[in-house]
This record gives structure tokens, C-alpha cells and sequence, in this order.
């Protein structure tokens, strides 16, 4: 499979971590969004959002939404699960995934910052005040979530990382990047820091990918 990715990205470094879960090797091929490499015409027929991650699989298909693409690993590859094997906790993980790719993420994404930006000529500390008000809001929900999880062992859904993890770190290192004061996050802090050492998420960081600056 080739992975169009970029190493800055959020929503491919939650690919990433994934892939590394499940032992999927993959080929990087790296679409450069500070170029906007990410808008050529190449890249606008593997998905006409311009976003990355895609998917392309061994037969040309290409996927799109990390989301919907990590649906499809775990499909394809069940094992080890990256989501658990409750119906309802297995709505419980989706849940905590789409709060962070469909209602955070979206809000503050490079596209929507670059608009506000250029379009709307919104200072630099306009954007970032932007940046942090949707990230520290969505932290503080996602942290109500984790505190109020019933499936807690290890890991946030059980006794080994999964999706919630996947979707999670990539929020921290962005956090982290924007300096956000995530230190009242006990529970996801406690996330965090229970994966951020094993090394599917090592070799995802995004400082140890081939494309970083
Ligand atoms: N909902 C999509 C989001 C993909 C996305 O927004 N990717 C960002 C990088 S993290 C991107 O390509 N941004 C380019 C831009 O905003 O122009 C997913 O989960 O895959």
C-alpha cells in the first residue's frame, strides 16, 4: 500500500501509528502541505479535498478519511484490534475518534487557518487564539469523555491501544506545537502518556519521518 502522507499532518500521523499497530507495511509518499503540494492536480485526483492522508491500495483503489481508512485495516487485518470487541464500547472508541477528526480537527485545520488568514486578514495571534480556543474546547470534552469511560483498563478502551490512542497523540503533538496547556487533562494525560513510548507510536512521530524538515 502507498500512504500519501506528511509528516506535520494529524490525520496521517493517525495512519501511521496505526499501520504500525497492526505491523502493515506501507510505502510513504510524501505530499508537501506548506507547498501546497497538496493541491496539484495529482493530488486532487486521489482526493478532490486536497487533504492527505490517502490510502492507495495494491490494486490502484484509493481511500481517503483516516477514519474510514482505518476501518478498512481493521477489516482487512483484525488482528491486533484497534477497536474493541464490544458493540458498545466499538461505538463508544468511533465516538472518541470522531470528536477529534469530524468536530475538532476540522475547525482549525491548515485550509481553515490559511482562509482566515489570507481571506479574512485575521492577524497571526487572531489564528492562533483561533487554534487554541477549538483545540483547548475539544481537549477539555474529549477529557470529560475519558473520565466518564466505563471500559477503562490499561488503555482507554481496554487492555491494549487501539483507534482512541491513534486519534489522540496526533491532538497532543499538535497541542504541544501550539503551546496549549493541556496540564488539566488528567485522564488523557494518563492516555498519553501510557502509549507514547511503545514504538508504533515512536515510528510514527513525525520529527523520525522521512519528509521531516
Ligand atoms: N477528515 C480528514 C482530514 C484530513 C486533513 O484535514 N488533513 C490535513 C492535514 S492533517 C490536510 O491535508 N490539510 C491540508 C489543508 O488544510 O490544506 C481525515 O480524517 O483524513
Amino acid at each position: 500500500m502507498k500512504l500519501y502522507d506528511y509528516w506535520r499532518s494529524s490525520a496521517a500521523y493517525r495512519l501511521r501509528i496505526v499501520m504500525n499497530l497492526k505491523g502493515i507495511a506501507y510505502e510513504h509518499i510524501s505530499v508537501n502541505l506548506v507547498t501546497g503540494e497538496n493541491r496539484s492536480e495529482a493530488h486532487l485526483a486521489r482526493n478532490p479535498l486536497g487533504l492527505v492522508p490517502a490510502l492507495e491500495l495494491d490494486d490502484g483503489t484509493l481511500l481517503t478519511q483516516s477514519m474510514a481508512m482505518c476501518e478498512y485495516l481493521e477489516e482487512i487485518q483484525p488482528a491486533p484490534a484497534v477497536l474493541p470487541g464490544d458493540a458498545i464500547a466499538r461505538a463508544q472508541a468511533r465516538a472518541f475518534c470522531f470528536d477529534i477528526s469530524g468536530e475538532m480537527h476540522p475547525l482549525y485545520n491548515l485550509r481553515v487557518r490559511k482562509h482566515l488568514a489570507e481571506e479574512l486578514k485575521q492577524s497571526a495571534e487572531s489564528v492562533d487564539r483561533w487554534y487554541a480556543h477549538w483545540t483547548s474546547t475539544g481537549l477539555a470534552a474529549l477529557e470529560q469523555t475519558a473520565q466518564r469511560l466505563p471500559n477503562r483498563g490499561a488503555f482507554l478502551f481496554g487492555d491494549t491501544p487501539g483507534l482512541a490512542e491513534a486519534f489522540l497523540v496526533p491532538q497532543y503533538y499538535n497541542a504541544n506545537r501550539f503551546n496549549i496547556d493541556v496540564s488539566g487533562f488528567t485522564c488523557l494525560n494518563a492516555a498519553f502518556d501510557t502509549v507514547k513510548d511503545l514504538p508504533a507510536f515512536k515510528q510514527a512521530e513525525p520529527e523520525v519521518q522521512p519528509d521531516a524538515e
